[in-house]
Formats: structure tokens, C-alpha cells, sequence
């Protein structure tokens, strides 16, 4: 069987990184084809993203096109940097607190440092970094070559900026795409934004929204998601995975307990050095997810990575073609329309670890 064509979009946070492991499980066990991995703007800038994410890659041994060398890893991924965010969403950051947080960890637990970041007044410093990743445009005139006899799938899990100007940027892309996963928005749930203007997360805003209560991959850019949405019209399969999906998967010390439990059996019959290293990071980069005890954090990319690769985690969804509000949150009444896009509504929670084990160590059970 020829392998499934996968491009993501991410904005390698932990959360990302954490998901990429399960991606590169699949590539390596010849299953999926990863043609590009593209970094948005989100948790960190573009080309600090693009840093992160290559270190990363080469912890678990994976080569990038960013590297000066294969180091003699067996799969090697094509990084891209995504086309910036328009200016007037400039506003809208992440808590300066999680991102300084998240660059702190990366030093402590994995020697995974930035240039343009001084550790010690913890402030990021203007120092230009330039990776060399080349720009999303190459990928998408890649993309615009493939036959269409085995369409893209496309997984976002980051603000997926890049993708909607891609897809009115270059039209025919769409007919190159089989299914688009992005994890974002609100539906029923309350969002992970402050409803108001927070001097904690950074935040000031010209105006109060009325409706001020998104999840941040969708607040980060509110247009791109809808744009990504109205790409049901071009016969695409769209899936959006929001917090009333993701949060039935709570990351707490117990989750670390449980992925342990379950991953025992497969390491003691599994002695295949790439998978074992790739297990390790697995596991504890979710482990170092968790900064603080009562921190209210979920498995969000996890669960949109789970759904994309096709594992049953036993979700329920509904169908309709939401409309994104200012906020990043799915418009309430927007229900009335026979489009397909699907929003997933729940997650059976321990089948998501479970799979996601057995995604790492090449268990096909995955998919029953
Ligand atoms: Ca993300």
C-alpha cells in the first residue's frame, strides 16, 4: 500500500513535539509519507519554532533539511517557515509566563536551547535567527506537482495561518487535498483565553468582544480557521478538534503513571534502539508538560494527532459548518447547513493513551 502523504502545521510547543513522536513512529514504520512540516507562528516565533522543532527531531533521530548532516538517522523530516501572521493580530500572544516556561524546560531537561533568548532576565533578545528552513512556498509548489491519485492529509496543530493563505494563495492546492485535522475552537466548552484584558497572559485588547472566549490556536487567528473551514466547498474532509474534544484527555502525573503501565509489555519484547529512544522522549516530554500540580492541562495535540493517523479513540462528533467568532470560539447558531465539516465532541480517554503506545511501537491494533 502506498503510504498516506501527511503535511503538518504546527507551533512546536511540548505539545507539538510530544505529537511529532508518534508522526515519526509512522513514517519510520513506512505507513505514512511526512512530505512537510511547516511552523506557524504560535507559541513561539517562526524561526524559534524552527529550532525547537529541529533539536527535537534530532533527540528522537530524526534528520531534518535544516541539519548540516543525516547523523546517520534513519528518517529525515523537510522543515518549512510559514508565512508570518497579518500585523493587526500582533496583540494576541501567548502568556509570556507559559512561553518563558516552556524555553526554561527546554534548557533544564533537554540542553534544547535558542540563540535570541537570554536565560538569565528571561527575555527574548533582538537578535535576528535565521534557520535556513526554506519558505512554505516551495512546499506548496511541491504540493501543486503530487497527481492526484493519492491526495494530501493535512494536520494542524498550531494557529493554521499558513494553510489558509496557501489555500487562496495557490487554488488548486485544494484538489491536491484528501482531509484537513485541525486542533481548535470551542464549541459548548469555555475557551482557554482570558475573557478579558490580562496583564498575566499579556493581554490588551482595543476592544472588549463580546463573545471573548476561544481556545488559542483558533484566537491566534481566527480568519485563518474560518478559512480553512469554508475548503468543505472544495470537496475536502475537514475535522476540527476542540477543547470539548480534548478535554476529556487530562494530562496529570496519573496519565505519566498509566503510559508507563501501558507501554511495559512492549518494552520488554521490543529491543529496537530507535523505538526504545523514541519511547523515552515520548514519555517525558509529556512528563515535563507538567510545570505546576494543579496546572489545568490536556493531551490537545495528541488527541488531533490520534484522530488524524486514523486511530479509534472511540470519538463522537457532530456535523455542520461552524462559524468562527473574533474570539476563536464556534459560533453557537451556526448549525443549519448540510456541510460535513465534523467537530469532535468527545475522546475515549484511555484508548487515546493506549493507541497512541501502540502507534509508537508499530502495534497495528491501533486501529481496532
Ligand atoms: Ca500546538
Amino acid at each position: 500500500m502506498t503510504p498516506q502523504k501527511i503535511v503538518l502545521f504546527i507551533d512546536a510547543d511540548k505539545d507539538d513535539l510530544y505529537s511529532l513522536c508518534l508522526i515519526a513512529a509512522q513514517q519510520y514504520y513506512g505507513i505514512i509519507d511526512v512530505i512537510g512540516i511547516v511552523v506557524e507562528t504560535g507559541f513561539v516565533s517562526i524561526q524559534d519554532g524552527l529550532l525547537f522543532t529541529q533539536q527535537f527531531l534530532n533527540k528522537i533521530q530524526v534528520a531534518t533539511n535544516i541539519d548540516n548532516c543525516n547523523y546517520g538517522f534513519p528518517i529525515k523530516f523537510n522543515l518549512y517557515a510559514g508565512f508570518p501572521r497579518p500585523e493587526y493580530l500582533d496583540r494576541r500572544l501567548f502568556p509570556k509566563i507559559w512561553v518563558n516556561s516552556f524555553v526554561n524546560r527546554m534548557k533544564e531537561i533537554y540542553n534544547i536551547t535558542i540563540p535570541n533568548y537570554d536565560y538569565i532576565t528571561n527575555e527574548f533578545i533582538d537578535i535576528p535567527v535565521n534557520t535556513n528552513a526554506p519558505n512554505v512556498d516551495i512546499l506548496f509548489s511541491e504540493i501543486m506537482n503530487l497527481e492526484n491519485l493519492n491526495r494530501i492529509k493535512i494536520l494542524a496543530t498550531g494557529p493554521p495561518t499558513s494553510l489558509a493563505i496557501g489555500l487562496d494563495k495557490y487554488p488548486i492546492i485544494s484538489s491536491k487535498i484528501k482531509s484537513i485535522y485541525c486542533m481548535a475552537s470551542n464549541y459548548l466548552t469555555k475557551g482557554n483565553v482570558p475573557e478579558q484584558d490580562s496583564l498575566y497572559a499579556g493581554l490588551t485588547l482595543h476592544t472588549p468582544y463580546l463573545d471573548f472566549n476561544g481556545e488559542y490556536n483558533a484566537f491566534l487567528n481566527p480568519y485563518a480557521l474560518q478559512r480553512v473551514i469554508l475548503s468543505v466547498g472544495n470537496n475536502i474532509d475537514i475535522n476540527i478538534i476542540p477543547l470539548d474534544c480534548t478535554n476529556y484527555a487530562p494530562l496529570t502525573t496519573d496519565t505519566i503513571n498509566e503510559i508507563k503501565v501501558i507501554a511495559q509489555p512492549y518494552l520488554y519484547f521490543n529491543k529496537n534502539p530507535w523505538t526504545i529512544n523514541l519511547y523515552n522522549y515520548f514519555v517525558s516530554l509529556v512528563e515535563t508538560t507538567i510545570i505546576t500540580i494543579n496546572s489545568t492541562l490536556y493531551l490537545w495535540d495528541l488527541c488531533a494527532a490520534n484522530i488524524a493517523l486514523g486511530s479509534d479513540v472511540e470519538q463522537f462528533y457532530i456535523l455542520g459548518s461552524p462559524i468562527i467568532s473574533v474570539s476563536g470560539k464556534i459560533n453557537l447558531n451556526t448549525f443549519n447547513s448540510n456541510d460535513r465539516v465534523k467537530i469532535y465532541m468527545s475522546l475515549k480517554y484511555i484508548k487515546l493513551l493506549i493507541n497512541s503506545i501502540r502507534i509508537i511501537f508499530n502495534d497495528s491494533d491501533y486501529k481496532t
